[in-house]
């Protein structure tokens, strides 16, 4: 079927890298919706997302794979069912030099608790080059003791690489055929 499009979803915390993962990875120019930072989060970075990335992928066949990346404050949380709607699968980058990284984990999850349920997840974390610890071997473990399944690699939103590997493991768990 050359019509078949699909819609993967990008969340996960203010500067884990969305908007830097879709850009790292579109076929087209990315859509982003970004403002100048305010308040705390100007402390991170100068631009945050506040309604939504969004990017192509053109797979074999004529097929595409919509990406839609989410604001990661939470005050525009009500962005997050909306794009999370219809969505095959959701990436949830994961900032290994926040705080505390099972935190963001566990709240993103049940965040995305709809979402993800029927669906796919897979877990990129970024940012292990500033900051090594937890180990993805430690996510893992918190992962399985929390009763949760799901492939964790480490992932530079910058690294087209990276990002091409999480899709292709999340696309894999879907449905084998949409693998590029
Ligand atoms: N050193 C390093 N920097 C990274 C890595 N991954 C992403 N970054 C940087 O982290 C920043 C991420 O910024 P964004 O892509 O705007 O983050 P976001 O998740 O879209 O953030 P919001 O839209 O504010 O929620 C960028 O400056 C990236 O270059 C990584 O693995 N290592
Ligand atoms: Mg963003």
């Amino acid at each position: 079927m050359a019509d078949v499009e699909h819609k993967i979803m990008f969340a996960g915390p203010v500067g884990a890298g969305k908007t830097t993962a879709i850009g790292a990875i579109s076929d087209i120019p990315v859509v982003a919706t970004e403002a100048r930072a305010s308040d705390a989060v100007a402390m991170r970075k100068s631009r945050t997302t506040v309604a939504m990335d969004y990017g192509l992928i053109m797979l074999d066949g004529g097929r595409k794979l919509h990406l839609y990346g989410t604001p990661g404050q939470e005050r525009f949380r009500f962005m997050w069912d909306i794009l999370a709607t219809g969505s095959l699968g959701v990436v949830l980058l994961m900032d290994n030099a926040r705080p505390d990284p099972f935190a963001d984990l566990g709240f993103y999850l049940d965040a995305f608790n709809n979402a993800i349920t029927g669906t796919a997840v897979a877990v990129g974390v970024t940012r292990t080059d500033i900051q090594p610890k937890p180990s993805i071997t430690a996510y893992q473990m918190w992962a399985s003791a929390h009763g949760f399944r799901m492939p964790i690699l480490t992932a530079d939103a910058r690294s087209r690489e990276d990002i091409a590997t999480l899709l292709k493991v999340l696309l894999a768990m879907l449905d084998p055929s949409l693998r590029r």
